[in-house]
């Protein structure tokens, strides 16, 4: 069996590989438990001076590999064209999107460098699964390093729209990378249909949708495949983890405050994609409006702070430090504060067992490639008596979740409408619409997702390194608004 090769920008603290992590860093250490393998990436470190070397760390068939990055690197590679250019635009915020030239090439030099620090690891059989907008010139630059196994890559963001990808200046360096892998995945069928639509009409490439499987795409003188993977969480185990801390001491605490009100709650890494702003007034008029709520439901809102170094998340921070202080002087009374907004990390077990007390999981991003806190509250809930679902229809996960009440996160009335909803719901449609998504994220569960991903990556046949690749767009050879309809 081949071994796995796992490269992503931040590799999960090793204490992190456990259970207690995020669905990502679960289901990959998982497949590397299965089929043993290294998992290769940037440690957290940032150096002012000396020169990164590799750590190298077993545990058990799997090795961590890390390296530390230089300080230059750190600020032109991730704060720069990673945080500041690539997390916007793919974010549909070309308003935010910062771009400084250095700053790419940078990215590009940092994408290389830590190519050159796996080559001497790597084995003939190996097949590499990369992750993430940080490395999408990752696979260009391992094959100009003479490199041949099977490359992988997933990107866990949204794939934005041409219009809005032609915003970042080396869009067409960066589509003509991800070129270079052998299969590319995405989290959803919109981005696939737009990275296509890039390929057809920006990049004078062709889309293959004869086989059934993956696309075969033909662009820049590359074959490579390319197709959806929604990613998943382990619903049964979530479940069995906030069933187990119902009795524990946060949950008792937050029941004590809330004096039989009913919660809404959301948790988000403190992110402008996410939508908080938006959120945070809807709550806002829900409290207007349905005169009837007031007093009789909180809302709870964790936001971890994230990128902290970065304007845009300063100053979303401060706008919704902002927005909450308003809030609740607009409408709290002395034995009633509207919004708990905490700006803190809180454990996972925690987390699913607040998810398990909310009536309300209230996940509205402006944009997500998937949103995991959406299915991780659906998987928390009570199947006797479960929560309700608002859900962002730009969140991947409402592709899969029918059975969430689906909102449009700018507007702010329909959110409020959709809040009174799910506060007031019959048991037996709860029920029936929580059935329904336990079903959809037991069948999609995060083994399901690495298995595709690796069965696809497997049968690749490393075809990027077939060139001509136009000269082999067959019969059956479709344009992406052809697949789009399809
Ligand atoms: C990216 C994409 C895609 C949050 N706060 C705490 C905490 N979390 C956990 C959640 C969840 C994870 O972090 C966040 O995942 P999301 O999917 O919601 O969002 P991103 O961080 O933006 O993730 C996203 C994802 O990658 C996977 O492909 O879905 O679209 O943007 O698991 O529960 N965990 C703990 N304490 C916290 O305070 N322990």
């Amino acid at each position: 069996m081949s071994r796995l090769i796992i490269v992503s920008n931040r590799v999960a603290p090793i204490s992190e590989g456990g259970p207690a992590a995020g669905g990502l860093a679960v289901g990959v250490y998982d497949a590397l438990k299965e089929t043993g393998g290294m998992w290769f990436g940037w440690s957290g470190d940032v150096l002012s001076s000396g020169q990164p070397q590799i750590k190298v760390e077993e545990r058990g068939p799997v090795t961590f590999a890390t390296i530390a990055l230089m300080r230059r690197d750190y600020d032109q590679y991730y704060r720069g064209f990673s945080n500041a250019t690539l997390w916007p635009a793919f974010h549909y915020r070309a308003d935010l999107l910062h771009y400084d030239r250095h700053d790419f090439e940078g990215y590009c030099r940092v994408n290389a460098w830590l190519a050159q620090q796996l080559v001497p690891l790597l084995r003939e059989e190996d097949v590499i699964w990369v992750h993430d907008y940080h490395l999408i010139p990752f696979a260009q630059a391992l094959r100009a390093a003479g490199v041949k196994n099977r490359i992988g890559f997933f990107l866990h963001i949204p794939f934005p729209a041409s219009q809005v990808l032609l915003a970042v200046p080396p869009h067409r360096e960066l589509v003509e990378a991800l070129c270079s892998f052998d299969l590319l995945g995405f989290q959803t069928a919109p981005d696939l249909r737009a990275f296509c639509d890039y390929i057809v009409n920006e990049a004078n490439g062709t889309v293959d949708a004869s086989s059934g499987g993956p696309l075969a795409i033909h662009a820049f003188g590359h074959t490579l495949h390319a197709a959806a993977y929604p990613i998943g969480v382990y619903p049964d185990e979530i479940a069995e983890l906030a069933k187990a801390g119902e009795r524990g001491k946060p949950v008792r605490t937050m029941k004590a405050t809330l004096h039989s009100r009913k919660l809404i709650m959301s948790v988000d890494r403190l992110d402008y994609s996410k939508g908080l702003v938006e959120r945070f007034r809807a709550f806002e008029r829900l409290l207007e409006h349905a005169t009837a709520q007031r007093n009789k439901v909180s809302f709870l809102q964790i936001a971890p702070p994230t990128r902290a170094d970065l304007h845009a998340y300063q100053d979303i921070r401060l706008q919704l430090e902002g927005e909450s202080g308003r809030i609740n002087g607009r409408f709290a009374e002395l034995d009633w504060t509207p919004i708990l907004y905490i700006h803190k990390q809180y454990e996972r077990s925690v987390l699913a067992a607040l998810f398990r007390t909310a009536h309300v999981g209230y996940v509205t991003p402006l944009r997500d490639g998937m949103n995991l806190v959406a299915k991780e509250y659906v998987s928390a809930q009570d199947p006797e008596n479960p929560g309700v679902l608002v859900l962002s229809r730009f969140a991947g996960a409402a592709q899969e979740l029918d059975g969430a009440l689906i909102v449009n996160p700018v507007d702010i009335d329909g959110m409020a409408d959709a809040l009174a909803r799910a506060l007031d719901m019959p048991l037996a449609e709860r029920q029936a619409r929580h059935r329904d998504m336990m079903a959809q994220l037991r069948e999609n569960n995060v083994s399901v997702w690495r298995d595709n991903f690796m069965r696809d990556l497997q049968s690749a046949s490393g075809a990027t390194r077939t060139r001509g690749g136009r000269a082999r767009a067959a019969s059956g050879k479709k344009t992406a608004r052809e697949v789009l309809v399809s």
